[in-house]
């Protein structure tokens, strides 16, 4: 299988307040460089650098002021007098007006944003830019007839919506990369995300459309982040409405019932029957994830790669979270090496 990944993610690591101290995010270089490590130890395929792609692409599911706010953010930072990581501390909940973006970036960082998790450093948008181009890279290969790709993006993307950053993410890759293959001829995609965390941004994204099917396996959002979005009934709106399909699963969830949702998840899809397939890939699901609630052990993403290829669709998995480093290669390589083995013998 071919892997997509980019040296320019090591501009990127930003910090998080963390039980009221400022630290380190867990979404950090170290991540992206054990995944690589694994590729070229496991002999997954060759590994290929992202092209370089027009901001307009990026632009298809996000609004281009949000894009160019992402753009100039740390410029407009830096010449209001600060150096240290720009953090957004406020945000224009319910009553308090939305509609019109602020012209001071303090006011900006709030009004695209939807958590604090999401700092923006020197190097952020050279790093998210090419996080984006490493998904639409592995679209392209898609297109041009390969079956299967991997696009190791980071920073990740699946909670970042049309006008809005949150969880480390600042470009929504996965959708990105489900538009430009719609962009190229596919009449209907599937975005299947299994990271830990519902996929909101996707789900928003796509929520009124039915030429993009979205389903997420996740923690419940009445106890696990984001909190706001992921519940059941949460199934599309317009012409989208049953082309949305959420799976909330409890604290402790292992094998069994994840693989109960996602037989469920994967026989909506095939009788959707899209032309292909996009996996927002998140590895956060294994039992040691320092940040969530399952308890996946790492031959279970053997699993869950042999079941996706079960759907027999050309197939991109983009990388999204995943946060116990040390495990974080293997249990990724092992959802692509069991998606390569087919299904057979597990
Ligand atoms: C991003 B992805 C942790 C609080 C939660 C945000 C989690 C973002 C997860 N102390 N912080 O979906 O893996
Ligand atoms: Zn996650």
């Amino acid at each position: 299988m071919l892997t997509i990944y980019s040296d320019a993610h090591h501009l990127h690591h930003g910090c998080e307040l963390k039980d009221g101290v400022l630290m380190p995010c867990f979404e950090q270089p170290g991540r992206a460089d054990t995944i690589l490590a694994r590729v070229r130890a496991t002999g997954l395929g060759p590994v290929a650098a992202p092209g370089e792609y027009d901001s307009a692409r990026y632009a298809r599911v996000h609004s281009p002021r949000y894009v160019r706010f992402l753009e100039r953010a740390w410029d407009e930072w830096t010449a209001s007098g600060r150096s240290h990581d720009a953090l957004p501390l406020i945000w224009p909940v319910r009553d308090l007006r939305g509609d019109i973006e602020p012209e001071f970036i303090d006011g900006k960082l709030g009004f695209y944003a939807m958590d604090a998790g999401v700092a923006i450093t020197a190097g952020t948008w050279k790093a998210v830019r090419a996080s984006a181009d490493v998904a639409l890279t592995g679209m392209d290969a898609l297109l041009a007839g390969e079956r299967s790709a991997f696009a190791l993006c980071r920073p990740p993307g699946h909670h970042a919506a049309a006008e809005y950053m949150g969880g480390y993410c600042y470009l929504n890759n996965a959708a990105i990369a489900a538009q430009s293959c719609l962009d190229g001829g596919a009449g209907k995609v599937a975005l299947l995300d299994v990271d830990y965390h519902h996929g909101n941004g996707g789900q928003s994204i796509f929520y009124q459309r039915d030429d993009v099917m979205f389903l997420s396996l996740h923690g419940d959002p009445k106890y696990s982040y984001p909190y706001f979005s992921g519940h059941r009934d949460e199934t599309g709106a317009g012409s989208g409405l049953g082309f949305n399909h959420n799976y909330p699963l409890p604290h402790g969830t292992g094998w069994p019932a994840y693989s109960e949702a996602l037989n469920h998840a994967c026989g909506r899809i095939a009788a959707y029957a899209p032309d292909a397939l996009v996996v927002s890939l998140g590895v956060d699901t294994f039992k040691d994830d320092p940040i969530s609630q399952f308890r996946l052990e790492s031959e279970d993403f053997l699993r869950l790669g042999a079941r996706i290829a079960e759907l027999g669709l050309p197939t991109l998995f983009v990388m999204e979270g995943g946060y116990m480093v040390d495990d974080i290669g293997v249990n990724a390589v092992n959802v692509l090496t069991g998606f390569l083995a087919g299904g057979v013998g597990v």
